[in-house]
This record gives structure tokens, C-alpha cells and sequence, in this order.
């Protein structure tokens, strides 16, 4: 045939490859194959790039005889590629096996879970936001001024002791006076009231939800809980509408049409007149019996002067509640301290769907 390269030549050549293909055992070794054949700078392509060197009378004969080998490897890979990867395919159809019996997972959505504290906390906004209250917020380190003098508990005041606080070392703020004052952990919500009487203008109606803490811990005390306080500054305002306030609150958070509730005289530093509030215990399926369930009372003179308003212009009423105890009781929730124990289990039993959002529209509880 040719002077530079024999039939021979060509033919040995080509059963090289095919018997190089053959023998291919896997995929990877055939892709090699493939390469050191075909490839831009295999064999077959190393016979082509000869062409340019021969007599014109060789070329077109050389040319279709390496065409057509090529052609010849190229369906042979093809070939061999479909077998392995049907031989491929019946090992993995073997090996691999899919238990479709097995539960589904459900994923974060649906496997999360929202705390009773939080969701109670949502309920109460809620309802609290459908009588036009706004939520204000504040920091959970406080000033001994704000958490205690502001309030009309001054400085030896007994009710000082009754709340256990969580003082700070010696590191201390100045006052505007220059004096020294200790930092607290707040005791309950109340200073966030007095920090927007201090920085807004009655009307004022806001309810303050958030941690609280005290040194005292036992069966039904931990030494972090939530608080919800409320607070209304108006020019008319009276233990009527605070009644009323909490009546309302209490038919919507218990989901029923009517709710009893007492006032039972009492006493705090920051209202006067003071009182405890109970509801009857028929709301959470208990008739007869009567549940505390917080305090309240109008604003005292001396508190509303602390903040810069004119008690003979405005008055006002606040209550205070435990979230966490309502939680307890509209739930049935038995044990305060699993709340902050971190244990998923009981999270899981008594937590709340992601997807429950309370509102009053679509019925608070799922
Ligand atoms: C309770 C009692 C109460 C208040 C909180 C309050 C706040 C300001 C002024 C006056 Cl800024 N009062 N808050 C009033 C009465 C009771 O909480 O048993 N809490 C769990």
C-alpha cells in the first residue's frame, strides 16, 4: 500500500485497539482506551498527521484506510460503553435497595418546635394588639433606678428584699447626679413602662412582655421567668376600664364566652389602690375553685411624677402577669421547671407547630 506505513502496519494496529477495547473491565479503563486512541493525540490521530508528509498519488488511499479504522475502534467503544454501563446499572439494581416502608422524614418545618412560653407570648400580643395596645421592649439590665426609685421604691423599702435581686458587682453607673448606682437584672417588666413615660405623651397604651429574674428557685420558682405587664396613661382612666381590659383579655387567652373575676385588695408600691386578680377556675375546666392569675391597679401619683407627668392631669392603670404561669394553666402544662430544662422530648410533646401562628381571626390555639 504505502512506502512509510504497511498494511500490516494498519491491521496490527487496529486489533491492538479493539483488543484493548475488549478487555476495557470498567468505564474508566475504556474512557483511558478511548483517549490513547482516538484522542487528539492517540494512535490513530498520530497515523493521521502523517498525511501532510506523503506523495499526493498515497494520501487519499492512506486517508480512508485510517478513516475507516477509526470508524471501526470508535463503533467498537461505543459498544463496549453501552455493555459496561448495563452491566454497571444491574450491579448497582442489585446492590442498592431503598426501604420505602420507612416513615418519611418530615424536615424543620414540621419537626421544630415553638416554645409554650413563646406561643403564650404571641397569644397575649395578639390579643392585647386587637384593643390597640403597642409592645414596647427594653434592655434586661436595668438601673436600680428604673427597676426600683422610679417605681416609688426607694431605697430602704421593704419591697426591696421581697424581690431578690440579681445585683451586679461593684462596676456601676453614674447617675445624673454623680452619684454611684448599682446595675440589676431586672425584677419584672415594669421598667420598660417607666422608660416610655419618661420618652412619650399620654395617650399611652403598651403592653411589655419579656424575661424577668430573681434569686429564688424551687418547685414553682426559677430564677429567670416571663412577665406581662400593661400599662394605659389617659386622661379618664379607671379601675372600670382595667376590669374591662382584663376581663376581655381573659374570655379571648381562655377561648371562652364568659370568664368570672374577683379583685382582691392588695398592696404595691407602684399603685394605689392595688389589687390581685382572680378568675374563676370554670375557664380552664375547674368550677368552684378561684386562680390567681396577677396584679394590677392604677398608677401611683408618685410614679407618674417620676416620669414627668402631671398626676393631676393624667392617670392611668397597670397589671402585671406571669407567662409562664398562664401557660401552665391554659395548657396544662405540669411542671415549671421542664420550661427551661432544654429537654427535647418534653419540647416535642409540648411545644407548638411552626406553622400554628395565633391569631384571633383564624382562633388563637391550634
Ligand atoms: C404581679 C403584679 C403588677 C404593675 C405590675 C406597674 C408598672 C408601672 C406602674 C405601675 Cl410602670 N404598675 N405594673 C402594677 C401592678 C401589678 O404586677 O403580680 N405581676 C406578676
Amino acid at each position: 500500500m504505502t512506502s512509510a506505513t504497511s498494511d500490516n502496519e494498519l491491521k496490527e494496529l487496529e486489533e491492538k485497539l479493539l483488543g484493548e477495547v475488549a478487555g476495557a473491565g470498567d468505564l474508566d479503563v475504556l474512557e483511558q482506551v478511548r483517549v490513547s486512541a482516538v484522542g487528539k493525540k492517540g494512535s490513530v490521530s498520530a497515523l493521521m498527521s502523517r498525511l501532510g508528509k506523503m506523495p499526493p498519488e498515497e494520501r487519499k488511499a492512506f486517508g480512508q484506510a485510517v478513516n475507516s479504522i477509526k470508524a471501526r475502534v470508535t463503533h467498537a467503544l461505543d459498544e463496549r460503553k453501552a455493555a459496561l454501563a448495563a452491566q454497571e446499572l444491574e450491579k448497582r439494581l442489585a446492590n442498592e435497595k431503598e426501604d420505602v416502608t420507612l416513615p418519611i422524614r418530615l424536615g424543620p418545618q414540621f419537626e421544630g418546635r415553638i416554645h409554650p412560653v413563646s406561643q403564650v407570648s404571641d397569644e397575649l400580643v395578639e390579643i392585647f394588639a386587637d384593643m390597640g395596645f403597642s409592645v414596647a421592649e427594653g434592655p434586661d439590665i436595668e438601673s436600680d433606678d428604673l427597676n426600683f426609685t422610679k417605681l416609688n421604691i426607694p431605697l430602704e423599702h421593704p419591697a426591696r428584699q421581697e424581690h431578690d435581686t440579681f445585683y451586679f458587682g461593684p462596676c456601676s453607673v453614674k447617675t445624673d447626679n454623680g452619684e454611684a448606682e448599682r446595675l440589676v437584672l431586672r425584677t419584672h417588666t415594669s421598667p420598660v413602662q417607666i422608660r416610655t413615660m419618661m420618652a412619650s405623651k399620654p395617650p399611652i397604651r403598651i403592653i411589655a412582655p419579656g424575661r424577668v429574674y430573681r434569686c429564688d428557685s424551687d418547685q414553682t420558682h426559677t430564677p429567670m421567668f416571663h412577665q406581662i405587664e400593661a400599662l394605659v396613661i389617659d386622661e379618664q382612666t379607671h379601675m372600670g376600664n382595667l376590669k374591662w381590659v382584663l376581663e376581655e383579655m381573659c374570655k379571648a387567652f381562655f377561648e371562652v364566652e364568659e370568664v368570672k373575676m374577683r379583685f382582691r385588695a392588695s398592696h404595691f408600691p407602684f399603685t394605689e389602690p392595688s389589687a390581685e386578680i382572680d378568675i374563676g377556675a370554670d375557664a380552664i375546666g375547674k368550677p368552684g375553685e378561684w386562680l390567681e392569675i396577677g396584679g394590677c391597679g392604677m398608677v401611683h401619683p408618685n410614679v407618674l411624677r417620676n416620669c414627668g407627668l402631671d398626676p393631676e392631669v393624667y392617670q392611668g392603670f397597670a397589671f402585671g402577669m406571669g407567662i409562664d404561669r398562664m401557660a401552665m394553666l391554659k395548657y396544662g402544662l405540669p411542671d415549671l421547671r421542664a420550661f427551661f430544662s432544654g429537654d427535647l422530648r418534653w419540647l416535642k410533646h409540648y411545644g407548638f407547630s411552626v406553622l400554628d401562628v395565633p391569631t384571633l381571626a383564624g382562633g388563637l390555639s391550634p
